[in-house]
């Protein structure tokens, strides 16, 4: 099995990811205290995928996979975006968050927006990739369904016509913004698990 650091704080990133990808053995960032935390002050979701990513590869000496992520609201230009975790403020709730979405969307008609999940895998001697996946959408006019994280009781996905928060984990983890990023990761993986098996073998014929 391919063992890979991830390059998160946030345990509800950390359960999703687990749960598209079982084919992977995931460590918890909790098992390397020499990780420091890690500033976010890129412009980017990209920005911030790829230095978060390549710090813990360079910390850990090992695989490390990162996610940045964020609701992009089009009546909004685009916020919060790569500010989503901190939009009513450092260190808020997913609540004050929702609250303040709500309440700059009061009386906007035009409710379209998409949350975008920016992967990228670092490790050593390779080099970084980056794969993105996109889950179109709009905002409820109040809070809906006690599933999910953050913005999901206010994200109706399209299709299922619902809330990520009244849809099942399963539902949310075949159709999300992270599970298409992940999925395209999940070929990446597979290519660089072939790859380090023909090292290995080769290593082991020459020894
Ligand atoms: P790490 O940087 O440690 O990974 P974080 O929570 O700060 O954790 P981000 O900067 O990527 O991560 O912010 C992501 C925010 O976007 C998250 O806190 C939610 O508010 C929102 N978000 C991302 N994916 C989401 C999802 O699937 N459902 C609901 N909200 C989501």
């Amino acid at each position: 099995m391919m063992e890979i650091v991830l390059a998160t704080r946030n345990s509800d990133k950390v359960r999703e990811i687990r749960r598209i990808l079982p084919g992977v053995g995931f460590h918890s960032l909790k098992n390397f205290p020499q990780v420091p935390e890690i500033e976010e002050n890129g412009e980017t979701l990209e920005e911030n995928a790829i230095h978060k990513a390549q710090e813990v590869a360079v910390r850990t000496g090992k695989l490390a996979l990162a996610d940045d992520s964020g609701l992009e609201v089009e009546a909004l230009g685009g916020r919060p975006g790569v500010r989503s975790s901190r939009f009513a403020g450092e260190g808020v709730s997913y609540e004050e968050n929702n609250k303040k979405l709500l309440m700059l969307m009061s009386g906007e008609r035009r409710r379209g927006a998409r949350f975008r999940c920016v992967v990228a895998l670092a490790g050593p001697g390779m080099e970084t990739i980056v794969r993105e996946g996109v889950c179109r959408g709009r905002i409820a006019r109040s809070p809906c369904g006690k599933r999910g994280f953050g913005y999901d009781p206010v994200f109706i996905v399209s299709g299922p016509g619902k809330t990520f928060a009244e849809l099942p984990a399963s539902v949310k983890n075949d159709i999300s913004h992270r599970a298409r990023a992940l999925r395209k990761l999940g070929r990446d993986l597979s290519r660089i698990e072939r790859k380090l098996k023909t090292v290995s073998r080769k290593d082991k014929k020459d020894s």
